[in-house]
């Protein structure tokens, strides 16, 4: 791996994945979106990893898609390449992911941190779809997922000029769920990574799933669709394992199962 480094912190069981194309402030080329993919369904099947850290640098988060390696595409190239997809397929991954943003978020960057599960930022990280300034649009979800965190009034005006978007403003928003000194944003996210990962894996993946379905479904589908998984936690020896310790007084101690 080039551009991707990985480190697994064990117990309890969080891997850190960290961007790492620093002196282009990690633009998002093609090789290290397929090496991202492919470090994501790794984990994915790794039963040693319950969360994953998803990290840039202090400067950079990611500062979009290459633009280097876009700017003489064709719209045919793109449409029968589908070199893109591998940005739908990180979107499957089934783990709770954690985004750790400092510095620049932008474009194809500040899509990807909207694809994760939870975004913790530094007091520096700026947000943003600059797409407009470059003769173009989002492309990867930000007309979507941007709208539904911040709302259409602040989504148009962030696209239609392309400005940044502070983190104390994305907090506000409810872009990210915290903000903290460019020191901490990494503990900040690990530690969070480490409280998920001591619950039952089972019930975090059908959680996540749960929630995700409330971006996709009307509400009566969504709810039926959190009534299934709610039932299906009672299938895992989790579950029994979770009331049991509850009622004995104790810690539980999951296996995934
Ligand atoms: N692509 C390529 N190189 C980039 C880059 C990018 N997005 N961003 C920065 N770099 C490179 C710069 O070219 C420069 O390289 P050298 O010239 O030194 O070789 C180096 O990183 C440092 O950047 P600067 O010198 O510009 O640094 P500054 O501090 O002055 O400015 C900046 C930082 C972040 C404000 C500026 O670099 C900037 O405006 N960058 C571009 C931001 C942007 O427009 N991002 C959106 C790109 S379009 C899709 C999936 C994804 C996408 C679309 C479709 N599908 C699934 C269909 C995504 C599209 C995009 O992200």
């Amino acid at each position: 791996m080039d551009f991707i480094k990985v480190t697994e912190q064990k117990e309890p069981f969080v891997a850190l994945v960290e961007l790492n194309r620093p002196k282009e402030l990690n633009a998002l080329n093609r090789q290290l979106m397929l090496e991202l993919l492919e470090t994501m369904q790794t984990l994915d099947k790794n039963d040693n990893v319950r969360a994953i850290v998803l990290t840039g640098n202090d400067q950079a988060f990611a500062a979009g898609a290459d633009i280097k390696q876009m700017a003489d595409q064709s719209a045919i190239d793109m449409l029968m390449v589908d070199q893109f997809s591998t940005w739908d397929q990180i979107r499957k991954t089934k783990k709770p992911i954690i985004a750790a943003v400092s510095g620049f978020a932008l474009g194809g960057g500040c899509e990807l941190t909207m694809m994760c599960d939870i975004i913790i930022a530094s007091e520096t990280a700026k947000f943003g779809q600059p797409e407009i300034k470059i003769g173009t649009i989002p492309g990867a979800g930000g007309t979507q997922r941007l709208t539904k965190a911040v709302g259409k009034s602040k989504a148009m005006e962030l696209i239609l000029t392309g400005r940044f978007l502070s983190a104390e403003d994305a907090l506000f928003y409810g872009l990210v769920s915290k903000v903290v000194p460019v020191e901490m944003y990494l503990h900040e996210a690990l530690q969070l990574g480490k409280e998920i990962a001591q619950q039952s894996p089972v019930a975090v993946q059908l959680a996540k799933e749960a929630v995700n379905r409330s971006f996709e479904t009307q509400l009566d589908e969504g709810l039926a669709f959190e009534r299934k998984n709610f039932y299906l936690t009672f299938a895992s020896a989790d579950q029994k394992e979770g009331m049991k310790a509850f009622i004995e007084k104790r810690k539980p101690t999951y296996s995934g199962k």
